[in-house]
């Protein structure tokens, strides 16, 4: 099978004829819907009149709570969050009421007619004084090896300090959406921009009080999820659909995006406390870390993004003594959901930052310290699992070797030491991440692999392609299965009533679940169909028959047997042409009262060396490169995965740098458009990035040998942090910096001219 390497959709896209929601034709008489939301964080509602709504040209309803059905209640992990506030608001942006006109613009006039009152109540928007007035989400959660009380005293340097890293707004081009219409027996069918398809199904059936079997998703393709469809597409699905069962009509719902980011919630901010303890080489012997996560207003994901904060907080490091405590703090901004990493940067931000303010008070380069303790094969996490096939050292020493990280060094101290309006910063950042959703019960996928009588494969899975690729990846897993190319399998939308019970595709493992799904329908086929061809060309016993290049061949040679022809037999002869199968990922397991197990089938490793020069005159900066040596396992499509490498070090470094959530004192988001909102553009990309592919790593976990990529390269980004301060250090030797991300150019230039040090004890 020759390689492929390119993305399937890549010619529809860039020629607009790749389908998303809003592109859909819509049938005549669609109704369009506005959501009316809270402006104010925190208070109680005294009085709601939707009347003047209600009276406005082409309005046909305005839906409360009062509406519900069955119940008002949305929380997937924790039963804790309305559909439409009843009679208290918890964040500004909370849905109220949903108005339903003949426009999207009628629609939106009217809500602003919408009479309510709120009776202030305090907001709280700083995580650690929700958590010191007793507001969490959920009991604290520690996960604990060694015995770090213990080995302070065996410590030749220990340090205490504060890491802060920021929110992050998801900003998929795609903003959030659905539709719904009515289906016969009071059922509906729900279009939703989701990444959770069954998180949909689950929800409306709750909240419409209709069994699950009467709901039908279907997912086109998303323009760009990250996280935030995983449990975030969900409310928006289901006020079209009520709003669909209530009219009887056709109901459409995309969020403008000033909405969208005023009312979704982002990547969590952390503010944690450190504790860390070193041998006098550099050698961590504990660290203590308690982090504060601000889930905001409702649970959402927050325990599940926690958890993994705690199992990666010691990145792609051995500790033998580790305590880390992780408080969810219930605050008054938009829930705060999965993103890109799902609470693992955040961790790894934590250790990256324990690791430079030591080296920085012991006098030496970080990545003394990096290097000195990073994992090996059998080492133990201090969650439980025992390392395997661990990369960590050899992603290490081939990016240094490989990108010559001496000299580069050498080449930034020189700059520094003739330049004062410039400096240069240089930083290496290891990762380690584990792959498998937390929640062991997640891991399953499935898939219903047709063949139709024209030799045409249908596939239909779990997975919901967002531009990562993943129905490229099961098309060619199926591809070589049947040695057909491309043009003769389709991935078809996703969709409840093809596959049930489906995991979000999320935790980068969208591809290896329903990929090995995939994978076993399609081996079933392929035996069926071979067993036909043996009787067909009349095999002997020692014959052996492959399906290549659309036909069928006998000891490596080609026979006159086209893979249609053999289609057409085993339909003629009754044989079965349709497959459904399951996954489950094998060997994991993690026990949740001890915060002990094997949770991850296995470990993404990399390495990254970024570098950037800092205009000390004006704060701004560029990064120069990012040279990064990373662990694809065997990957399948080249172009794929290094798109998604690049792509997550760029959401990475933007998360790093220049983009800030910031919410006012009353809990309004202050940065709720792209004026105020900077990601990184075009000019803030990397000078160069080099992505090199690990060879020799195998995978027998993964799909087709490979190892999952959408979310690991994102932690690459951390790097750009460091390497930051690194430069500033270079200005200011005399400095001791706030560990505060993002190192946005107005942070950067505060820190460069504040007359007494940013400085902690
Ligand atoms: N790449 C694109 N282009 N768009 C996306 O929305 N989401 C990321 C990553 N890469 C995303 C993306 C996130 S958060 C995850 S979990 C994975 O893709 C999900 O897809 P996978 O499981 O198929 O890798
Ligand atoms: N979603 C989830 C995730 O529900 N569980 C996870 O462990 C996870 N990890 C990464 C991204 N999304
Ligand atoms: Mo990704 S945060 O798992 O959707």
């Amino acid at each position: 099978m020759k390689s492929i390497s390119k993305h399937f959709d890549a010619a529809r896209h860039v020629s607009g004829l790749s389908q998303f929601l809003d592109d859909m034709s819509v049938p005549e008489g669609t109704l369009h819907a506005a959501v009316f939301y809270a402006k104010m964080a925190h208070g109680h509602i005294k009085r709601l009149n939707t009347a003047p709504a209600l009276a406005h040209t082409g309005v046909h309803a305005v839906l409360t709570a009062q509406d519900i059905r069955g119940e008002n209640q949305i929380g997937g992990i924790i039963p804790d969050e309305p559909l439409l506030a009843e009679s208290d608001v918890h964040f500004w942006g909370q849905p109220i009421a949903v108005v339903v006109a003949e426009t999207a613009a009628l629609a939106r006039e009217a809500a602003h007619l919408i009479e309510c009152d709120i009776e202030p109540l305090p907001v709280i928007t700083d995580p650690r004084q929700a958590a010191r007035e007793g507001k969490l989400i959920m009991p604290a959660r520690t996960v604990e090896t060694g015995n770090v009380d213990a080995v302070w005293a065996e410590c030749d340097i220990v340090i205490e300090d504060k890491a802060e890293s920021g929110g992050q707004e998801h900003l998929y081009l795609e903003t959030q959406g659905a539709f719904a219409i009515p289906t016969e027996g009071g059922g509906v069918r729900i279009v939703s921009s989701t990444q959770g398809p069954t998180a949909v199904q689950r929800a409306a059936a709750k909240v419409l009080g209709i069994p699950m079997h009467l709901i039908e998703v279907d997912v086109l393709r998303l323009g760009g999820g990250f996280g935030g469809k995983e449990d975030q597409a969900t409310p928006w699905a289901i006020m079209a659909a009520m709003a669909a069962l209530r009219l009887n009509r056709a109901v459409k719902l995309v969020l403008p995006r000033q909405e969208d980011m005023r009312m979704t919630g982002k990547r969590h901010p952390y503010s944690s406390d450190f504790k860390i303890g070193l041998t006098k080489d550099g050698k961590i012997l504990a660290l203590e870390a308690t982090f504060y996560q601000d889930a905001g207003a409702a649970a959402d994901l927050s325990p599940a993004v926690l958890d993994r904060t705690l199992f990666h907080c010691t990145n792609s490091y051995f500790i033998p003594n580790v305590r880390a405590t992780g408080i969810s703090c219930r605050t008054n901004v938009p829930p705060n959901t999965a993103f890109r990493g799902f609470g693992g940067p955040q961790g790894m931000f934590l250790v990256e930052a324990a690791i430079y303010r030591a080296a920085e008070i012991m006098g030496i380069e970080p990545h003394v310290i990096q290097r000195t303790n990073l994992l090996r094969d059998g080492d133990t996490f201090p969650y439980g699992q025992v390392t395997e096939r661990c990369q960590a050292e050899r992603t290490w020493n081939e990016a240094e070797q490989t990108f010559e990280l001496a000299s580069s060094q050498k080449r930034v101290a020189e700059f520094n030491a003739i330049n004062t309006l410039h400096k240069k910063g240089i930083a290496v950042m290891p990762i380690c991440f584990g792959i498998s959703f937390t929640n062991t019960m997640m891991n399953q996928a499935s898939a219903l692999v047709h063949i139709y009588s024209d030799g045409s494969v249908s596939i239909s899975t779990g997975a919901v392609e967002m531009g990562q690729g993943v129905n490229t990846k099961i098309a060619q897993t199926a591809m070589s299965i049947f040695g057909l190319p491309e043009h003769c399998v389709k991935v078809q939308t996703t969709n409840t009533s093809r596959a049930a019970n489906t995991s979000p595709t999320a935790a980068s493992a969208g591809a290896d679940l329903n990929g090995k799904a995939t994978e076993i329908a399609c081996t079933a086929l392929r035996e069926r169909l071979l067993s036909l061809a043996r009787t067909e060309l009349a095999c002997s016993e020692g014959d052996s028959l492959t399906f290549s290049e659309e036909k069928v061949w006998k000891n490596g040679a080609e026979t006159n047997l086209s893979w249609n022809a053999l289609v057409q037999t085993a339909f003629f002869q009754r044989i079965k042409l349709s497959e459904q199968a399951q996954y489950a990922t094998p060997r994991i397991h993690f026990d949740k009262a001890t915060m002990k197990g094997h949770p991850f089938a296995y470990h993404v490793y990399g390495t990254a060396i970024i570098e950037v020069t800092v205009d000390c005159l004006r704060g701004t900066y560029e990064v120069e490169n990012v040279q990064v040596v990373h662990d694809f396992g065997q990957s399948f499509n080249r172009t794929v995965d290094l798109g998604q490498a690049e792509g997550g070090i760029m959401q990475g470094i933007g998360w790093m740098t220049m983009e800030e959530v910031l919410y006012a004192e009353n809990g309004r988001l202050l940065t709720d458009a792209l004026s105020t909102y900077k990601i990184p553009d075009i000019n803030a990309a990397p000078k160069q990035i080099d992505v090199r592919f690990l060879d020799n790593s195998e995978n027998p976990m993964g799909i087709m040998n490979s190892k999952a990529v959408g979310e690991p390269p994102f932690m690459y980004g951390i790097g750009a942090y460091f390497a930051l301060m690194n430069a500033l250090k270079a200005s200011r030797p005399d400095k001791r910096f706030l560990l505060k991300a993002p190192m946005s150019p107005e942070r950067v230039l505060t820190a460069l001219y504040e007359p007494i040090a940013v400085a902690v004890a």
